[in-house]
Formats: structure tokens, C-alpha cells, sequence
């Protein structure tokens, strides 16, 4: 009996580890002050990321909603593309219903910012991403939504995941283009699913030579009512 005990107090505490702690739809308000940890970012291409004290936005109506830290995004380029950063969730994100979250524009000229989420379609909780080809998933879903970013100071975007496009399904234009993941959103973790596995940004600017100057907050997955998850 001892030893039946000590093995449930094992297998539950193995059960603990593997859930970690529970998902409420929160990403990040970046107040531990980094990005390289609850959650660590990953970044790639030339953006140039960093985690400022909000006092610097102090006239912003919007200040009080933003904590002590918020991400400054800033970076050029000269044939669109800047760079990007991604967090692995691993989540079940099917009672939510959007993405929300603070963006700070500099004006008319801020850039581009689509968001990008990847859902598992295989049941192993892991993203396979092509090597060769600009590690774009080999077996799950990527939707997408391109959000122009062309006000001045901090808003408050909801974004449905009904707006969220399939990224990559067959395009009868595109040679060679196939459908990966099965086409559906459904980021759950049902059959050994891992649920929404990486949720990321890639910064853009408005012109092929150009900027961006933008600022991240309150990163979240919200349930706001109306359709559940289901992008085309
Ligand atoms: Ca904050
Ligand atoms: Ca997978
Ligand atoms: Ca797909
Ligand atoms: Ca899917």
C-alpha cells in the first residue's frame, strides 16, 4: 500500500511538472522586465527588441493599463522584411476566441506586424519546421493576420481568430504548393495534440526601404464571446 502511495505521489507530481502551470490566456506583459524567460522569446532577422520602462509613454491615456515594461520594437531594412520573434505556448487554446494585446504606433509609417500562430495537427506537441526552407512548418498549421500598424500612440487591438488565414494551404497560382495541417484551426489538446504550439510576430515595413517603430504590451489570448476558432 506504502508503495502504491509513493508511486501516485510520484505519477502525480510527474503529471504537475508536464502541466506546469495553468494557461489563463495570458503571453506576456513583459514585467519581469526581459524577454528571455515566463515566456523566453526567440528573435530572429535585424528588429531590434527591447524591453523599456513605460515611463517614457507617461501622456499616453492608455499609461496606466501598461505596468512598469513594455517592448519597444524598432529596425530598417531595405527590401521589406526586418525580422521577427516567436514563444513556444503549448497550449489548449480553444475556449479562447482572440488575440489582444497594447500596440504603440509612431504614426502613419510605424510598419507592419503579422501575427503568426501555429497550431498542431500531428499529435506530438513539436513544430517540424524545414530547415531549407525558412523554417516553415512540415506538418502543422500556420495562421496568419497582418496588422498595419499606422496610428500614433498606444491602442487596444482584438484581433478574432476568425480573421486569422490558413498560411499554408494549397494555392493552385503557386507551383509545387501543397496544404499542410489539416486546414483547420483547432488548437486544442485533444489525441496528443500540443495545442497552439508557437505564437509569433514578423515586423515588416510600409515601404521596401524603410523603418519600423512600434511597442508591444499585454500580450493575451481573450475569450470575448461570438464564433470559437475556426479560420478559413
Ligand atoms: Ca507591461
Ligand atoms: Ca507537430
Ligand atoms: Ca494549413
Ligand atoms: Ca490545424
Amino acid at each position: 500500500m506504502k508503495k502504491l502511495i509513493a508511486l501516485l505521489l510520484v505519477l502525480g507530481c510527474l503529471v504537475y511538472a508536464e502541466e506546469g502551470k495553468v494557461f489563463n490566456g495570458e503571453i506576456d506583459n513583459f514585467e519581469d522586465g526581459n524577454m528571455i524567460e515566463a515566456p523566453a522569446w526567440w528573435t530572429f532577422g535585424d528588429s531590434d527588441q527591447t524591453v523599456v520602462e513605460t515611463d517614457i509613454w507617461a501622456k499616453d491615456p492608455l499609461i496606466k493599463y501598461l505596468g512598469k515594461y513594455a517592448l519597444q520594437v524598432k529596425g530598417e531594412t531595405k527590401s521589406w522584411y526586418v525580422g521577427g520573434m516567436g514563444t513556444y505556448l503549448g497550449v489548449d487554446a480553444s475556449s479562447y476566441t482572440h488575440v489582444k494585446l497594447h500596440v504603440y504606433g509612431a504614426g502613419p509609417d510605424s510598419g507592419k506586424v503579422t501575427i503568426q500562430l501555429f497550431e498542431d495537427d500531428n499529435g506530438n506537441t513539436t513544430l517540424e519546421q524545414d530547415v531549407n526552407n525558412n523554417y516553415e512548418p512540415i506538418f502543422d498549421d500556420k495562421f496568419e493576420y497582418e496588422l498595419k500598424v499606422n496610428w500614433k500612440g498606444w491602442k487596444v487591438v482584438q484581433i478574432p481568430f476568425t480573421a486569422f488565414k490558413d498560411a499554408n494551404r494549397k494555392d493552385p497560382k503557386i507551383k509545387d504548393s501543397k496544404n499542410i495541417g489539416d486546414g483547420l484551426f483547432n488548437p486544442d489538446r485533444l489525441n496528443g495534440s500540443g495545442g497552439l504550439l508557437h505564437f509569433q510576430f514578423v515586423f515588416l515595413a510600409n515601404t521596401k526601404s524603410g523603418s519600423i517603430d512600434m511597442a508591444f504590451d499585454n500580450i493575451r489570448l481573450m475569450n470575448l464571446g461570438g464564433v470559437k476558432g475556426v479560420a478559413k
